[in-house]
C-alpha cells in the first residue's frame, strides 16, 4: 500500500487561530492557546499518523516586525516553516485584509508547493461577508485553495484535513508512527504555565516572562516538577508574586490542575520567580531557552 508522508506548515498573522487549528487536527492540546497575541513563540510540530498516511504539522508563531532577539528568532522558526514544507497552511481571520509581513506574504503568493488558506472565525461572520472575504482572497492569493473554517468549532477541519493528506508526497513516515510531537516533556510544562501568566497578567508582563523547568521526576503516583518564571525586572517579580502571593498562587492551582490533564497523573508544582535581566535580548540565554532559531 502506498504511504504519504509530509511536512504541513501553519502560517499567519498573530492571534488568527493557528494553533487552535492545530490542536484541532491533532486533538491533543499540545500548543496554548489565549486571546491575545504572540502566544505562540516556538515552531511545535503536531504529528497525525494514520495507517497510510502521516502528516506533520507545524505550528509557528504569528507574523511580525520583530523589535527584540527573541521576536527576531520568533520569525526565523517562520521561515525555517517556510523552508522545508509540503503544503503551506496560511491562515488568516474573518476580517483580516493582509499580511503585515511583505516578504512573507510574496513567499506565500509565489509559492511552488500547494497553498490551502484558511479563511478562520467564520463562526463570527454571515454570508455576505464571508462572500466578500473569500473573493477579496483570492484576489490576492491565486494560487490558494480558499477554505472557510471555525478552528474553533471544527467546521471543515475534517475536509481540510482530507486535503490535505491528498496533497502529500508519497513517502514512508519521517517519525516512528507513534511520535506525536517533537518536544520533551518540559517544554509542555513551561508552556502550560506561561499560557496562566498570558491570561491573567497585563501589559508587558507576559511578554517578559520565560518558563525554564528545572526539575521533572516522575514517580509511580505522581510527577514532581520545579518550574522557575523568569522576568527582565525586579518590579516585575513583585507583580508575578502578587499581594500575599496569591497572583502567584493563582498561576500554580491553574497550570497543576492543566499539566494533571496533559500528563495524566497527579503533579506537584513548585514555582519560584526570578530575575533575569534583559534575558530576551541576550543571545546565549535564547539558546538556552530553545530560541536558536532553525530548529524544527
Ligand atoms: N470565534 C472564534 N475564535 C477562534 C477561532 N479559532 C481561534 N479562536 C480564538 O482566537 C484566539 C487566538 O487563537 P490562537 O489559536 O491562540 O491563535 P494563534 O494564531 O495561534 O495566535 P499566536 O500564537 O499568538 O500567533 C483565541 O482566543 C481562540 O479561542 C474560531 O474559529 N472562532
Ligand atoms: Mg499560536
Amino acid at each position: 500500500m502506498a504511504h504519504k508522508a509530509g511536512f504541513v506548515n501553519i502560517i499567519g498573522n498573530p492571534n488568527v487561530g493557528k494553533s487552535t487549528l492545530m490542536n484541532a487536527f491533532v486533538g491533543e492540546k499540545l500548543s496554548i492557546i489565549t486571546s491575545k497575541a504572540q502566544t505562540t513563540r516556538h515552531r511545535i510540530l503536531g504529528i497525525v499518523n494514520g495507517e497510510d498516511f502521516q502528516v506533520i504539522l507545524s505550528d509557528t508563531p504569528g507574523i511580525i516586525k520583530p523589535a527584540y532577539q527573541l521576536q527576531e528568532s520568533m520569525m526565523d522558526f517562520v521561515k525555517s516553516a517556510f523552508e522545508d514544507a509540503d503544503v503551506l497552511v496560511y491562515m488568516v481571520e474573518i476580517g483580516e485584509k493582509e499580511l503585515k509581513d511583505e516578504s512573507f506574504f510574496n513567499k506565500i503568493i509565489h509559492s511552488e508547493i500547494p497553498v490551502l488558506l484558511l479563511l478562520n472565525k467564520i463562526d463570527k461572520s454571515n454570508q455576505d461577508e464571508l462572500e466578500e472575504q473569500v473573493q477579496l482572497w483570492q484576489e490576492k492569493v491565486p494560487n490558494a485553495e480558499i477554505f472557510p473554517v471555525s478552528a474553533l468549532e471544527g467546521f471543515n477541519v475534517p475536509q481540510v484535513f482530507g486535503r490535505i493528506v491528498e496533497l502529500l508526497p508519497d513517502s514512508p513516515p519521517f517519525y516512528p508512527k507513534d511520535t506525536l510531537t517533537d518536544k520533551p516533556e518540559r517544554f509542555f510544562v513551561n508552556e502550560i504555565i506561561r499560557e496562566k501568566i498570558l491570561m491573567h497578567y497585563k501589559k508587558e508582563i507576559p511578554y517578559s516572562v520565560e518558563i525554564d523547568t528545572e526539575e521533572f521526576f516522575e514517580e509511580e503516583e505522581i510527577i514532581r516538577m520545579r518550574s522557575i518564571i523568569m522576568v527582565e525586572r525586579e518590579t516585575q517579580k513583585g507583580i508575578i508574586i502578587g499581594h500575599k502571593g496569591a497572583a502567584l498562587k493563582r498561576v500554580g492551582v491553574e497550570a497543576r490542575k492543566d499539566l494533571e490533564k496533559f500528563f495524566g497523573k497527579q503533579v506537584h508544582l513548585e514555582l519560584y520567580v526570578k530575575v533575569n535581566k534583559n534575558w530576551r535580548s541576550d543571545s546565549r540565554q535564547l539558546k538556552r531557552f530553545g530560541y536558536s532559531g532553525d530548529k524544527k
